[in-house]
């Protein structure tokens, strides 16, 4: 009833609010136990370092355009008891990194959540059903609904088989016009289907729908890539970022660019997005993961989310898990060109062109790189062993039937992989391997820092059968001086789970997308993973590291939206609203911004196979027609741009003289119509010119006309 009367309220005195229920039920079917993991189909695992692991999901639920949230009603069931004496634990989340005072608050985290739960008076989730704010993709507005079936305190498990969630909206009159990829991409939202029908989908051609920023003097760098994205059916537009930081607010360079985007994504239609230019000029966002502010993250996820408020607490920390209120769902797909210099932005847009045109079989080729993150027990903390080897495997059974790869597992030390590969792992072998070897692919896990990857190797043992600190070696990999020596003609696209690969302003991962690389994933920060890593259920990064190929691999998405699909489903079952007061488990938060993309988010893998002379067809000129031919008095001119620039018309007579100019401007893309008079004219042969200066170079047109009086 009292909903009723709000609804009322609101037709009477706004007049245009319409409004209306969407409603929800989330059903968990029986509980299971795998060990002592207790699991429910089609849900994943809540995880939260010293507490139980406990079925978990998330939905995304689309509201019609225009909608605000009134008011959300949730029901459960009666819930039924399971006593059950032995629950998994999830261990600490660990760092990727080789700094030992980040792993040992990892592990004290870990503890003062074991001791919260032993005293805490709730159960723990705190309750089933967790509702998030109001976000929108683009302007379809959404909330996330988490349910935890199984709640726990004090040794007995609570078990929620159903919840009703009812959610209460007014609605005005609002844009509900979506683009077709936005449709497709929507069907993220559980109730799609549903309110699909509030929505209209819009054909038309986007004008911008490929957006590069960089630096207007690098403009010509890029001349290749836009030729071939255009002859793609991309409409591409290169936009000065110093033009940017003038003409929009903003309290920093990050925000500025933010609003820009903002301003723009919906009126250009931008899908893709290429920041060209390293971060020291144009910078990533600085988020905030941890709310006690101790690990700043840059990120680039900041250009491709667009409509949440990122420091939605005002506290001018941005990205807080939790206080800040991000739906993390992006409204455009994001990389980085990390260059400040033509030279080597050209080197990578002839290369990523290059790849993209290329259909060969070594575009089936993977190169699988796996370090151990630490061993069994290591300095007697109990924690599971971690070969990164797990999620090659996982990777190699599922997305690579019929692909040909290498494996180089770890061989030395006390402890070696019990699983099968090609090479031992050595900073040899790898750059032998990708040097020579056409690997489309190479994915790696290993610690890391910004300069290079490593191995961690359990060296020798003093004699208690434990692995200890002192026992480790550690050798690179890979690291940010191999680049030059590798294949640059068959670059891989590179997902690296470690930490700070990408970490600032001279990099592992920038010296890869300089060469070897034809995309690469890298963190920022702190990458975090989670100890006894069994498959893609187990969260953190390797978790993103395989939905990332999953998407790349078995859907056939684009780099970037591989990265943006994986980061999405990682949002709905591996990643978690804070579901009680113990302490917050934010490093998967950290995983989601400090991974970024370094290279073409539209990147094709398997490549598109233009032929070189179907692309000669499909340039980007100006379309220009001229008509009546002869002309007597007054003729015409329809011109259509496929980006703004400067145009000029001018008519010239057999001699070369310019009789007269017909039009001058600077003009939008899209259909344009001229008028001109010929009647002042003598009889003869004229030449008209259209000269079209839209990027770097210039564009001439040249018809001959006939005046006849
Ligand atoms: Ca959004
Ligand atoms: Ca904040
Ligand atoms: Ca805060
Ligand atoms: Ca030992």
């Amino acid at each position: 009833m009292l909903m009723r009367k709000i609804f009322v309220i609101l037709l009477l005195f706004i007049g245009i609010v319409i409004g209306g229920v969407i409603e929800s039920r989330i059903s968990a079917g029986p509980v299971v136990f795998d060990g002592n993991t207790p699991v429910i189909q089609g849900f994943n695992k809540l995880q939260v370092p010293g507490t139980p692991v406990l079925p978990a999901k998330s939905v995304l639920m689309a509201l019609p355009p225009g909608a605000e949230i009134l008011s959300i009603d949730i029901n459960y069931n009666e819930p039924c008891e399971l006593a059950r004496s032995a629950l998994d634990i999830t261990p600490p989340f660990l760092p990727l990194c080789m700094e030992k005072g980040v792993v040992e608050e990892a592990q004290t985290r870990y503890q003062k959540n074991i001791d919260y739960l032993a005293a805490c008076d709730h159960p723990f989730p705190a309750h089933p059903v967790y509702c998030s704010k109001l976000s929108h993709f683009r302007n379809i507005p959404f909330i996330r609904i988490t349910f935890f079936p199984l709640v726990y305190q004090h040794g007995i498990l609570k078990y929620y088989s159903e919840a009703d969630i009812l959610i209460h909206y007014a609605s005005e009159p609002a844009d509900n016009n979506i683009a077709e990829w936005v449709d497709e991409d929507a069907r993220m939202f559980a109730n799609w289907t549903e309110v699909r029908g509030y929505y209209h989908i819009d054909t038309r051609q986007d004008s911008f729908d490929y957006v590069i920023i960089t630096q207007d003097n690098l403009f010509g760098a890029f001349d290749s890539l836009v030729d071939w994205k255009n002859s793609l059916g991309y409409t591409v537009r290169i936009v000065d970022y110093d033009s940017i930081l003038a003409q929009y607010p903003g309290a920093e360079a990050a925000d500025k660019i933010r609003n820009f985007l903002i301003d723009k994504y919906d009126a250009w239609g931008i899908h893709y997005l290429i920041l060209a230019g390293n971060v020291d000029v144009i910078p990533m966002k600085i988020c905030f993961p941890d709310a006690s502010h101790n690990y700043d993250t840059p990120t680039d996820y900041y250009y491709a989310e667009l409509t949440d408020d990122w420091d939605s607490d005002n506290d001018g920390y941005y990205g807080e898990y939790e206080e800040d209120s991000i739906g993390f769902v992006p409204e455009i797909m994001v990389g980085r060109f990390p260059y400040n210099d033509a030279t080597t932005l050209n080197s990578i847009v002839l290369k990523t062109v290059d790849f993209e045109k290329d259909i060969g079989s070594w575009k089936n080729r993977a190169l699988l790189l796996a370090a151990f993150s630490n061993y069994e027990n290591e300095d007697n903390t109990g924690w599971p062993s971690c070969d990164g080897a797990a999620l090659m495997e996982y990777m190699k059974d599922t997305l690579l039937a019929g692909w040909s790869y290498t494996r180089m597992y770890e061989e030395a030390g006390v402890c070696p992989s019990s699983y099968p590969h090609e090479q031992p792992l050595t900073h040899g072998n790898v750059v032998a391997e990708w040097s020579t070897g056409n690997y489309a692919i190479t994915n790696w896990s290993g610690h890391g820092n910004p300069t290079g990857t490593y191995r961690k190797y359990w060296a020798y043992d003093d004699g208690d059968s434990i692995p200890e600190s002192f026992e480790m070696a550690w050798e690179t990999f890979i690291d940010m001086y191999d680049p030059p020596s590798l294949d640059d003609d068959h670059p891989s696209i590179v997902f690296s789970a470690s930490c700070s690969n990408a970490g600032g302003n001279d990099n592992l991962a920038r010296e890869l997308i300089g060469n070897g690389a034809a995309g690469i994933v890298a963190a920022t920060s702190y990458g975090w993973y989670t100890p006894g890593w069994e498959d893609p259920s187990t969260g953190n990064i390797m978790s993103l590291d395989y939905y990332f190929y999953y998407y790349l691999i078995a859907d056939g998405k684009k780099v970037g939206d591989a990265l943006f699909d994986a980061k999405m489903y990682y949002f709905n079952y591996l990643y978690f609203p804070d579901p009680w007061a113990g302490d917050p488990a934010w490093t998967p938060q950290q995983n989601m911004l400090d991974y970024n993309l370094f290279g073409d988010p539209a990147l094709v893998r398997e490549g598109v196979g233009i032929e070189e002379d179907e692309l000669a067809q499909s340039t980007v000129a100006p379309v220009v027609q001229f008509y009546p031919n002869p002309v007597r008095s007054q003729g015409h001119i329809d011109f259509t741009l496929p980006f703004d620039g400067e145009v000029s018309i001018s008519l010239y007579n057999t001699a070369g003289q310019r009789t007269s100019t017909v039009y001058i401007g600077n003009t939008k893309a899209g259909y344009h119509s001229v008028n001109f008079t010929t009647k002042d004219l003598p009889t003869g042969v004229y030449f008209l010119k259209m000269e079209f200066i839209g990027r770097s170079d210039n564009i001439m047109k040249e018809e001959k006309i006939i005046v006849l009086h």
